[in-house]
């Protein structure tokens, strides 16, 4: 397996914690995203849509997308499993992952950050504002519902480590890149820390990248 990959991409960095939680080695390849590497025609070839991550299997398949990539792991190396046993408690783990994945993570990516340099003129501290204030659409009724609902433990659901917690310790380390304080939602700063001590977790994030 080859994982296409970038220290400080979000997504990349789900893959990552998912391939360790599950045990598994990938030959590396570095996208220099900042580069505009994702954009160059040999990457583009392996993922037209230019963005990491990409996963390469050992039969020349290519996978893309981290969500598809997580749940193909999940499928074809059970153990541990990323998603719960019943129905509900599934909806419930996809729903937290993907109040992060699908309605944050976008609109605080590389390409609509550079957009907003490039076409709307923002400074530094305008894209910090930016990145802060689609954030911060999300972590306070996140932190306010994984508060209140019994199926939170340890991590964001039970006492393992799920899709959901795959997300969000990547959106966390993000949020830190852009000065947001996580003190005031103390059960995400507490999920955070449950999950990096988790050696998975703790070798996957970005400046443990050998590119960082
Ligand atoms: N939905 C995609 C998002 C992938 C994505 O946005 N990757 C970012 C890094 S986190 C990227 O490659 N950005 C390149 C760019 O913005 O030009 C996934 O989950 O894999």
């Amino acid at each position: 397996m080859r994982l296409y990959d970038y220290f400080r991409s979000s997504a990349a960095f789900r893959v990552r914690i998912a391939l360790a939680l599950k045990g598994l080695e990938a030959d590396r390849t570095y996208v220099h995203l900042r580069r505009g590497e994702q954009r160059g025609a040999a990457y583009l070839q392996v993922n037209s849509f230019g963005l990491v991550p990409s996963l390469e299997l050992d039969d020349g398949s290519v996978l893309t997308q981290s969500l598809a990539i997580i749940e193909y792991l999940d499928e074809e190396y059970p153990e541990p499993a990323f998603l719960p046993g019943g129905p509900l408690d599934r909806a419930r783990v996809r729903s937290l992952a993907l109040s992060l994945a699908a309605d944050t993570h976008p609109i605080t990516n590389l390409r609509v950050l550079e957009e907003l340099r490039s076409v709307y003129g923002a400074d530094d501290e305008g894209v910090a504002a930016w990145y802060r204030h689609w954030v911060l659409q999300t972590f306070p009724a996140l932190d306010a519902a994984l508060e209140a609902d019994p199926g939170t433990g340890v991590f964001c659901h039970g006492d393992t480590p799920t899709l959901a917690d795959i997300c969000l310790v990547p959106q966390v380390f993000g949020a830190a890149r852009f000065d947001l304080d996580l003190e005031a939602f103390p059960t995400l700063k507490r999920i955070t820390a449950a999950c990096m001590d988790l050696s998975a977790f703790d070798n996957a994030r970005p400046e443990r990248q050998p590119e960082a």
